[in-house]
């Protein structure tokens, strides 16, 4: 029998009354459809499908992106900065099991694909990545930069985290021992103590003069390495949640008022993701902490600057949010969720402060709400699951993140249906891939306008990037946006957005001929 499936990854063209190709742009048309539901008095429920047509055009040139990680210096900056040099110089390396050349596995953007169409030849399904719809930053060439309390240079960062072969830290070494992290905006009181060992390398002076170093360095390496566009990524320590306070954070007047008096209450992370919409470069919160307090969500929109948070979710969360969604979605009643992580690296002994686990402990808790509300014939009455995170810190794994959850359900006849999972990986290979596709994808934001029905203007996709939930534990919706979590609706969000920019319908999974005489 042949094969039922082929990806090509040559560019698509897509040839449609929805869709104009111009030296500069696709501009697309997209039918939007959603269902309207009315309850009425008497309980009669009514569905109304309404459509409504949205324009897109998307830039076709791709901008030269800068990635600035805040925390370059720890595992998964390190990681990530180690992948990008690897690839752009082809770098192989020797373990026990063979050898291994560069690549980005795990990453959606560039390892991923998705379904495009049947071939007219043979009915097979065609598969191809994003990229080919869209033109997409290659990260090879995305320079990297960013700030560290550490002033450790990568090499020896990257040796001290213990994630990537000798063998590869060895070749790396000539291309970043060199390169030294930017100082960092720090404040003892958002980290643990554990900490302060390596606070080496900070900028001098109060919160206001932290900004503006920060936005000084934005700027800097824009212009250093001739960019467009930077995207600035958190993934430095998980710090305690700063209190929101009227009159301190809830407006950007205030939020800018209060770093001009050094008020106790702005963090570190959210001096970092200030100074990026200053300068217009999109901001990620990679960690669970409140960062982006009302009053900085409030400058992104005014300024029209892209934030997306909070918190990368990238292993257990991540599972958790496919296997719940998997259990629910058959009719199959979850009624406890025990999972346990223990590893050893410098991100676990940080979280062993009670005061920072307790952001962590709330974003890896939530991942299921959507999920469970979303069925009351099996959770009536706010019924809920229990659920039950434990993490450990056992210094000799290192970054080798065990996972143990345990999974206990009802299913037909009230029988018990229980699920016992280890997975283990370093915890940085799991994440460093995320951190690429996010600094990729909003890029590509970046480049799309969109016009929706009634208006008869093109405007940037709000400022809030909830489409990248995929990537987040607990994804920052725009206003009363509905937080999605299960992990295929999220995948999907992205797949199908791309291809409304290219004027393709969203995936049906239908595949109608084919059941039909
Ligand atoms: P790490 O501890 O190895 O690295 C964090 C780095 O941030 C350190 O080098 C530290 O010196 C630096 N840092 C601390 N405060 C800073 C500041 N104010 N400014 C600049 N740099 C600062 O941790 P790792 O494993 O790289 O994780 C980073 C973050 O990503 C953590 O918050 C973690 O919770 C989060 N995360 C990690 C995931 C993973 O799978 N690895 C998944 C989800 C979130
Ligand atoms: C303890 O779980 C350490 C954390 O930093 C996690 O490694 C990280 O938040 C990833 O979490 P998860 O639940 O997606 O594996």
């Amino acid at each position: 029998k042949s094969a039922r499936a082929r990806t090509l990854v040559a560019p698509v063209i897509v040839s449609s009354d929805n869709v104009q190709y111009s030296e500069d742009e696709i501009i697309s048309k997209y039918s939007y459809t959603d269902t309207k539901v009315t309850i009425g008095e008497d309980g009669t429920v009514t569905a109304f499908p309404q459509n409504s047509v949205f324009e897109f055009k998307t830039r076709r040139r791709v901008s030269r992106l800068g990635l600035m990680m805040v925390g370059l210096g720890g595992n998964n900056g390190t990681t990530v900065a180690a992948a990008m040099y690897a690839k752009k110089h082809s770098l192989e390396w020797q373990t026990r099991t063979g050898t291994h050349v560069s690549n980005y596995k795990g990453s959606l953007t560039q390892c991923g694909t998705f379904r495009v169409g049947t071939s007219s030849e043979d009915g097979t399904d065609v598969y191809s990545p994003l990229s080919s719809l869209v033109p997409m930053v290659n990260p090879d060439d995305m320079p990297v930069s960013g700030w560290d309390i550490s002033g450790r240079n990568l090499a020896d960062a990257m040796d001290s985290a213990q994630v990537l072969e000798p063998d590869l830290r060895n070749k790396l070494r000539p291309f970043v021992d060199k390169v030294v992290p930017l100082p960092a905006a720090f404040d003892t009181d958002f980290i643990a103590d554990n900490q302060l060992p390596r606070a080496d390398n900070l900028i001098p002076g109060q919160k206001q003069e932290q900004l503006e170093q920060l936005r000084r360095d934005i700027r800097n390496f824009k212009e250093t390495q001739g960019l467009d566009e930077v995207v600035v990524i958190w993934t430095a320590n998980s710090e305690r949640y700063s209190k929101e306070i009227e009159g301190v954070n809830d407006t950007s007047e205030n939020l800018l008022k209060a770093i001009q008096g050094n008020h106790p209450e702005v963090s570190p992370s959210t001096l970092y993701a200030v100074a990026s919409i200053l300068e217009g470069a999109p901001y990620v919160n990679g960690s669970p902490q409140n960062t982006l307090v009302p009053g900085c969500v409030k400058l992104a929109e005014e300024l029209q600057v892209f934030i997306c948070g909070d918190d990368f979710k990238s292993g257990q969360t991540k599972m958790k949010s496919v296997l719940v969604d998997y259990l629910i979605g058959c009719g199959v009643k979850v009624k406890t969720m025990v999972t346990y992580n223990h590893l050893g690296n410098n991100d676990m002994y940080q979280l062993t402060d009670q005061v920072m686990w307790k952001p962590k402990s709330a974003a890896k808790s939530k991942v299921i709400e959507d999920l469970v509300e979303a069925n009351e014939v099996l959770y009536p009455n706010n019924e809920k699951p229990d659920h039950v995170v434990v993490v450990k810190y056992v210094p000799f794994l290192g970054d080798s993140k065990r996972d143990v959850s345990e999974y206990t359900s009802e299913t037909f006849l009230d029988s018990h249906y229980t699920m016992i999972m280890h997975n283990e990986c370093l915890d940085s290979a799991l994440c460093a891939p995320l951190i690429i596709d996010l600094a990729v994808l909003c890029e590509l934001f970046q480049r799309i306008r969109v016009k929706v029905q009634g208006s008869d203007e093109f405007k940037s996709m709000h400022p809030v990037l909830s489409a990248l939930g995929f990537f987040m534990k607990i994804p920052k919706t725009a206003g009363e946006e509905p937080i999605v979590n299960a992990l295929n609706r999220q995948r999907a969000c992205i797949e199908n957005l791309v291809k409304a920019l290219v004027g393709l319908p969203a995936e049906s999974h239908l595949l109608l001929p084919t059941k039909c005489q």
